[in-house]
């Protein structure tokens, strides 16, 4: 992507701001070869959600499910922060106030430097025990059985491993959707960047934003329900314009002094 200029409201708005949001989904990660869920080449072309990211699934097919977790969390493993990660890690050092929310569990934005991502959906890195609680790293969990969930056997915990991700139909972590919540409501430039803006709780914090008279910038080759209300659109993969507006935030923010 060419050099950004921002200009008009949203120039000022960047210069002013004090206290910033990202939302992140997986567009922002397809650049380090991880598939995105919806659209052409998604996840869930072939598959549908129902029958891979819910409870039920997991008891009623608990080795399939469990596969497909390993292999994804092979897969983020092996993946490595892009252009898009590394520029967002800079985002804390550019605004007094800043919070990366992501709906991703693939830990690519803490590996690409960001400091304390709030994790919506949980983490692949992770797997907990249905019944105590009690995590390990998935890497050791997918070592000890590659085909099925493991058994807990901690104590007399009769309990299994599960990927510690967030399925539909359950409730979001509470202290993480309280940060993220109190975030979107007191901020003044809110980025949303490579999700399909679908998915609930995590897309009502746009609401929320734009509730509270934030100026909203959305990085998405593709229109989502949300893209009208974008004070700025970057139709560019995530690789090349967070870079670019970083980039542009940093000499719109020092010509402020
Ligand atoms: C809950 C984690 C309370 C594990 C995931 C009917 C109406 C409204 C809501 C509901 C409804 N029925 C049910 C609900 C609630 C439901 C929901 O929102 N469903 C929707 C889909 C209808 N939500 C829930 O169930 C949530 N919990 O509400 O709790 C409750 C409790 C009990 C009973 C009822 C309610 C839990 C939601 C968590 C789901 N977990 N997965 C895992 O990863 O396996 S969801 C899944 O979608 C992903 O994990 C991801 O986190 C999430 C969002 O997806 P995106 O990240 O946006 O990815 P997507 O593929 O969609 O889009 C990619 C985008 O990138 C595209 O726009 C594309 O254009 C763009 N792109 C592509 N390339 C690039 C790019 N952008 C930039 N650069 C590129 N290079
Ligand atoms: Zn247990």
């Amino acid at each position: 992507m060419d050099e950004l200029r921002l200009d008009g409201e949203v120039a000022a708005r960047v210069r002013g701001a004090t206290r910033a949001v990202a939302l992140t989904g997986a567009g922002v990660s397809r650049e380090s070869g991880l598939d995105t869920f919806r659209g052409a080449g998604g996840l869930w072309e072939n598959q549908r959600p129902e029958d891979l990211a819910t409870p039920e699934a997991f008891y009623r097919t608990p080795r399939r499910v469990w596969s497909w977790y390993a292999w994804r969390h092979g897969v983020a493993s092996a993946a490595s922060p892009n252009p898009a990660h590394l520029a967002l890690a800079r985002w804390e050092a550019l605004f007094p106030s800043f919070l990366l929310v992501t709906q991703n569990v693939d830990d690519l934005h803490r590996r690409g430097g960001s400091r304390d991502p709030v994790t919506l959906h949980g983490t692949l890195a992770e797997a907990m025990c249905d019944t105590c609680g009690r995590r390990l790293p998935m890497a050791e969990a997918v070592v000890a059985s590659p085909d099925e969930p493991p058994a807990c056997g901690e104590g007399d915990c009769r309990g299994r491993f599960r990927p510690a991700v967030v399925w539909f139909g359950e409730s979001l972590p509470a202290a993480a959707l309280a940060r993220a919540s109190r975030a979107a409501a007191a901020c003044d430039l809110l980025l949303v960047a490579g999700t399909s803006a679908v998915v609930y709780p995590a897309a009502g914090l746009i609401q929320t934003a734009l509730r509270a008279g934030a100026c909203m910038v959305e990085v998405n080759p593709e229109p989502t329900p949300f893209s009208r209300f974008a004070h700025l659109r970057l139709a560019a993969p995530a690789g090349e314009a967070l870079p670019a507006f970083t980039e542009a935030i940093a000499r719109c923010r020092s010509a402020a002094g």
